[in-house]
């Protein structure tokens, strides 16, 4: 896949903008969320998500992250409620880190980073035909961001990071079926939401962010799997380790971040 971005000096987040405009756009994200300064929404309703006959297909290098995906034929995995006005179906999950722990996670909370983030993409199957097209409409997306600090390990992490020596190239791609990532969830949902964009190209503004405010715990073992990746293909010369594939955050320009809980 001949992606001309990515997150080195010469083709990182800060390059972006001169291939995408939109990088300069009024909606984009990551951004720092500021606890203080979220307005409290009492007639937002919980975030419902109901992953119970979710079935997850594949597992991949895709040259900037490592994504699982997921059958989206029918409603099967879906999330709803909170800001969302219908249900919205899981297409992929994937991750951001950084090369060391003092950074990773792409949205910030008050300046705090995490070592990594979780994003669960979702679309808009009511309103569009294919993710694609969902992908480029200001409703089409809904992405879950889960915030992972350090610590024991959670659920069952491990069963991601134990398959992530099948996909160390870019472009490689391994059998990964029956994963339910309700396991990735922490026990509390409370969240925070406001309407950005994907962060990376084509950073299309057409997400509705939902980012939960608990964090769940990965360990060290498991951040040195995900530091086992590599940006480059099997064939490259060059081998570059996939680590800092953050953007960070980006201008609020008058949005308003709005919680779920006081
Ligand atoms: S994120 O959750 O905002 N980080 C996409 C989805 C979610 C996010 C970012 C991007 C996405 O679907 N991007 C388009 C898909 N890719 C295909 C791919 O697998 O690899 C196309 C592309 O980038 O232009 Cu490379
Ligand atoms: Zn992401």
């Amino acid at each position: 896949t001949g992606h001309k971005w990515g997150y080195g000096e010469e083709d990182g987040p800060s390059a972006w903008h001169k291939s995408y405009p939109i990088a300069q756009g009024t909606r984009q994200s990551p951004i720092n969320i500021v606890p203080e300064e979220a307005v409290y929404d009492s007639r937002l309703p919980a975030i419902s998500i109901n992953y119970d006959n979710c079935t997850s297909l594949n597992i991949s290098n895709n040259g900037h992250s490592v994504v699982v995906e997921f059958e989206d034929m029918d409603d099967r995995s879906v999330i709803q409620g909170g800001p969302l006005e219908n249900a919205y179906r899981l297409k992929q999950f994937h991750f951001h880190w950084g090369g060391k722990d003092c950074d990773g996670s792409e949205h910030t909370v008050s300046g705090k980073t995490y070592v990594s983030e979780l994003h669960l993409v979702h679309w808009n199957a009511v309103r569009y035909r294919t993710f694609g097209e969902a992908a480029a409409a200001p409703d089409g997306l809904a992405v879950l961001g889960i915030f992972m600090e350090k610590g024991d390990g959670h659920g069952d992490l491990h069963t991601i990071t134990d398959a992530l020596y099948m996909v160390k190239f870019k472009g490689s791609v391994a059998n990964f079926k029956g994963f339910n990532p309700k396991c990735l969830l922490p026990s509390n949902l409370k969240f925070w939401t406001y309407p950005g964009s994907l962060t990376t190209p084509p950073l299309h503004e057409s997400v509705t962010w939902i980012v939960l405010a608990e964090p769940i715990r990965v360990s060290d073992k498991q951040m040195a799997k995900f530091r086992m990746l590599l940006f480059s293909a099997e064939e490259e010369e060059q081998r570059k380790r996939m680590e800092n594939n953050f953007r960070p955050p980006q201008p609020l320009k008058g949005r308003t971040v709005r919680a779920s809980f006081k």
